[in-house]
């Protein structure tokens, strides 16, 4: 791609630190190193340079590297210029770099460039963005596998298998005697339902990744004094929220974010289910309510001290129960019950002591689970609700390809094919329009 424009952008964050850097990327960047740094470095090496601010005066110095086009990040010509970390010293020196001529950058202009330019696909860009906005250590390890081309792999292996299946089809069709012979036999069916079956696989693999990107809102709810609160600080490792064996403690909605087996959790504690007793607390269970509303999953906690067997503090009947929950029994070191998860629960119940922390592997484990998380096996690959929908809309291409398969309609069978093709085109950036380009590189930070 030419582009006409050379683009800047400082390419840290904002405050005060060792080190700023300032990002050049385009073909004016020899204009810009002549007149801010004198002249261009050697490729790729670091050379310690005057930085001329925009009077031309010295305001600062620093290191100056060089990448020539194509070999760079955005496949031009860029130069990076890394100074003091102060806020006045490096935008002097971007002001400085803008008067050289360029522009400032857009967000994510730089990684759209190297798109554009065929440095990396679209997957693997938004690989880059997922890996700094990652919230866990399993969360950038997926997202390094995105940016490493894992997902895009496996996207392109299976266009292939599409590719190799509608090449197959169409010479069929080329040759009408043998055609429907050919696509009534069976192979076709059975090649279009395994091409199903591995993508259905692509797509659980790919929720995971999206589980990991996104994370989940977890809401404690129950009664008062059940120890919803004390359950929250064990879970988040840390003495967040007020505990009192005074019930009606928690009055407003606390959020909390913390890790739960390699996910990003939000943990919100709520004020205790009740017939509120002033106006204060009415507005408290309102707000619970909502929250658990607004849950991907809710732990409803009972006191297990207090509740027999079975029974639910009521809620159940009081309050419609929420979709997803977990049936928390607590204070097991009162109850003297042996903690862990109740064989053969649905909803899930397990048992715990916020107190002692007994149990709270087994509710962590089964928090992941019920989030649909598998634990304990390999980060998946990062991916983006975009991508699960693309392989959404490329599987009912394929059902659409085996209701023609059983028809014989070698024709309709092979557009089938190019249409789903096309949907998994659009996670790698294949196929793709200016809107979703827009779209995606605008929400990447400035000077990535
Ligand atoms: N023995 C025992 N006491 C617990 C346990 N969990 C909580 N408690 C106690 O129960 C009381 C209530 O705990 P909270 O965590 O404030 O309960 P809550 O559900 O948040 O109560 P509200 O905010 O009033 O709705 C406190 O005195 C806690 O120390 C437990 O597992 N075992
Ligand atoms: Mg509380």
């Amino acid at each position: 791609m030419e582009t006409q424009d050379t683009i800047a952008a400082i390419a840290t964050p904002q405050g005060i630190g060792g080190i700023s850097v300032v990002r050049v990327s385009g073909p004016n960047v020899g204009a810009v190193a002549n007149q801010v740094i004198g002249r261009l470095p050697r490729p790729r090496q670091a050379s310690l340079r005057p930085f001329a601010g925009s009077d031309g005066h010295q305001i600062d110095e620093g290191l100056a590297i060089y990448f020539p086009a194509p070999g760079s990040f955005t496949g031009e010509d860029v130069l990076e210029l890394h100074g003091h970390g102060g806020p006045i010293l490096v935008s002097e020196v971007l002001q400085s770099i803008l008067k050289a001529g360029a522009r400032p950058a857009a967000p994510g202009e730089f990684s759209e460039r190297a798109f554009l330019n065929g440095r990396l696909d679209l997957a693997q860009a938004e690989g880059i963005a997922d890996l700094i906005n990652s919230a866990t250590v399993t969360a950038a390890r997926s997202a390094m596998r995105s940016l490493k081309g894992e997902f895009s792999e496996k996207i392109n292996a299976f266009n292939v298998v599409l590719a190799d299946l509608r090449a197959y089809i169409e010479a069929a069709i080329d040759f009408p005697e043998e055609e429907i012979d050919f696509l009534t036999e069976g192979a076709v069916e059975a090649r279009v339902c395994s091409a199903s079956q591995r993508l259905s696989q692509l797509q659980e693999g790919a929720s995971q990744g999206a589980l990991l990107a996104s994370g989940i809102r977890v809401v404690l709810a129950g009664q008062p004094n059940v120890g919803k609160s004390s359950l929250l600080n064990r879970l988040s490792t840390e003495d967040r929220v007020i505990v009192s064996d005074i019930a009606g403690t928690t009055r407003d909605v606390v959020t909390v974010s913390t890790e739960i087996e390699g996910l990003k959790v939000e943990l919100v504690d709520t004020a205790g289910l009740r017939e509120a007793e002033n106006a204060l607390e009415v507005e408290g269970v309102k707000r619970a309510r909502r929250a658990i509303e607004e849950a991907d999953l809710t732990l409803l906690v009972v006191d297990d001290a207090l509740e027999a067997e079975g029974a639910n503090g009521g809620l159940e009947n009081e309050w419609p129960p929420p979709a997803d929950y977990i049936l928390v029994r607590n204070k097991c070191d009162l109850s003297g019950r042996r903690v862990g998860v109740l064989d053969g629960r649905s909803p899930p119940a397990v048992c715990v002591s916020a107190k002692t922390g007994a149990g709270l592997d087994a509710l962590k484990r089964c928090i992941a689970s019920a989030a649909g998380y598998q634990v304990g096996t390999e980060p998946p690959v990062m991916a983006r609700q975009r991508h699960i929908q693309a392989i959404i809309r490329a599987r009912e291409h394929l059902v659409q390809a085996e209701i023609h398969a059983v028809h014989g309609q070698g024709e309709l069978i092979a557009e089938a094919l190019r249409l789903a093709q096309d949907c998994l085109g659009e996670i790698t950036g294949a196929v793709t329009t200016e809107a979703l380009l827009g779209d995606i590189f605008s929400s990447f930070c400035i000077g990535k």
